[in-house]
C-alpha cells in the first residue's frame, strides 16, 4: 500500500489585510498548520507528500518565509519522505517566480524535495513504484492537462499520479471531469479551490484539500489536508481519501439584538466570556437600539483585543419611531418628533439607497432629540 500527504493553497505569507494587526497571528497559524501537516506526514509514515500549488501567496515571497517552508519540508526529507511540489496560480512559474529565485529543494537539503515544472514535468518515485506528473506544457495543450502520459515509462510504474492546480468544473482554473477520466491516472491531487473536496472520475480518483489553514477565515471549519491511501487488491485498485484535521482558525457569524445590549461594557464583558483566541468574529447587531445605548463599535473592537483572533462589529440596528402616546404637538419634543418622523417616514418610502441612509441618519437623529429632551424635561 502507498500513503501520501496531499495539501495545496497553503499561501504562506498572505498579507490579510482585512484582519488589520491579526494579520500576522494568521500567519503564524498557516505556518503552523504547515508545520502541523509535517508532523501528521512523519507520524503517519506516508510514502510522499504532495504540495498541489500555492504553498506561497505570491512569487515575492521573501527568503526568510522559503527558508522557514524549507525547514518544514527538511524534517520530511530527514525521514527520508519525498516531497513533490507544484507551483500554482500565486506562486506561479514565471520567469520572476519564487520557485527559480529560490532553490528550495536544495534549501531542505538530502535531494527529497522536487519542484514540478515545464522543464521537470515527471517525478519518479522508484522506491514507492510511483510516478508524479505536472501539468503540461501550455505550448502543446493536445498532450491534455498532464504532461507525457503517453511516454512508455510512465506505465512502468505500478501507481500513476497527476498533480495540477485546478479544481474540478468548466472554464479558468479548472478540469473539466472528462479530463480527469481521460488521464488514466489512478490519483490526481488538485488544488485552487478552497473546501475540500474528493471524488471518482471513471477510473480517476481525484481530491481537492482545501488550505490547511484558513486563508479568508469565513468557515466553521478547520483547516485540512487529505491522506490518500493507494491499494491493490487482486487486479483492483483502491484509493481512499481521507481528511485531518491540521488548522485552528474558525470564524462565527453572531447576531445580537440590541434590545438585549444594556451598555457598550455590558457587550464587552458579554463578548469576552466567550472569547476564543482562534476565533474570527463577525458581531452584527440587530433590531431596536434603545435610546440610552451609546456604542462605538471600534471601541468594542479595540477593548476585545486578544480575546479572539479578530473581531468586526457591526452595528445594524436602527432607533426605533417612537412608541405610545406622542408627547403634545405644542411642546419641544411633541414638534420634533413628529417632524423627524415624518421626514423619515417619506425617506423609507422612498426606498432608495440615498434616502435609506438620510433615513438612518435621521433615526440617530431622533434618538439623540429623544434622549436630550428626556433629560431636559427630567432637569427642568
Ligand atoms: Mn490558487
Amino acid at each position: 500500500m502507498l500513503r501520501l500527504l496531499h495539501t495545496a493553497d497553503v499561501h504562506l505569507g498572505a498579507r490579510h489585510e482585512d484582519l488589520g494587526e491579526a494579520a500576522a497571528a494568521l500567519r503564524e497559524r498557516q505556518h503552523a498548520a504547515l508545520r502541523a501537516a509535517v508532523d501528521l506526514a512523519l507520524a503517519e509514515r506516508v510514502g510522499a507528500v504532495l504540495i498541489a500549488g500555492d504553498l506561497f501567496d505570491s512569487n515575492a515571497a521573501s527568503r526568510r518565509a522559503v527558508e522557514r517552508a524549507a525547514s518544514e519540508l527538511a524534517r520530511l526529507a530527514a525521514a527520508r519522505i519525498r516531497v513533490v511540489l507544484l507551483p500554482g496560480d500565486h506562486d506561479s512559474y514565471t520567469r520572476s517566480s519564487v520557485y527559480r529565485a529560490h532553490d528550495i529543494s536544495a534549501l531542505a537539503g538530502a535531494g527529497m524535495v522536487s519542484v514540478l515544472t515545464p522543464e521537470t514535468p515527471v517525478v519518479h518515485l522508484d522506491s514507492l513504484d510511483a510516478v508524479v506528473v505536472g501539468p503540461a506544457d501550455p505550448s502543446r495543450p493536445a498532450s491534455g492537462p498532464f504532461a507525457r502520459l503517453d511516454a512508455a515509462a510512465l506505465t512502468a510504474a505500478k501507481w500513476r499520479i497527476g498533480m495540477l492546480h485546478a479544481s474540478p468544473g468548466e472554464g479558468a482554473g479548472r478540469i473539466a471531469e472528462a479530463a480527469l477520466e481521460a488521464s488514466g491516472l489512478d490519483f490526481v491531487a488538485l488544488g485552487h479551490d478552497h473546501i475540500a473536496a474528493s471524488g471518482r472520475a471513471g477510473a480517476t480518483t481525484w481530491a481537492v484539500p482545501g488550505p490547511p489553514e484558513q486563508v479568508v477565515v469565513d468557515r466553521d471549519e478547520l483547516g485540512t489536508v487529505n491522506l490518500v491511501s493507494l491499494e491493490e487488491r487482486g487486479a483492483a485498485k483502491h484509493v481512499a481519501v481521507a481528511t485531518r484535521v491540521v488548522g485552528s482558525a474558525w470564524h462565527r457569524d453572531l447576531e445580537l439584538d440590541a434590545a438585549s445590549v444594556e451598555s457598550q461594557a455590558a457587550l464587552v464583558d458579554r463578548l469576552r466570556a466567550a472569547a476564543d483566541p482562534e476565533l474570527v468574529l463577525d458581531v452584527r447587531l440587530a433590531g431596536d437600539r434603545p435610546d440610552s445605548l451609546e456604542l462605538d463599535p471600534a471601541a468594542v473592537e479595540d477593548a476585545l483585543r486578544g480575546a479572539y483572533l479578530h473581531v468586526r462589529i457591526r452595528d445594524r440596528s436602527r432607533p426605533p419611531l417612537t412608541t405610545g402616546a406622542l408627547p403634545p404637538v405644542e411642546t419641544v419634543s411633541g414638534a420634533f418628533i413628529r417632524n423627524v418622523e415624518g421626514r423619515i417616514a417619506e425617506l423609507e418610502a422612498a426606498g432608495d439607497v440615498d434616502a435609506d441612509r438620510d433615513a438612518a441618519e435621521l433615526r440617530e437623529v431622533l434618538r439623540l432629540g429623544r434622549r436630550l429632551l428626556a433629560g431636559a424635561e427630567v432637569a427642568s
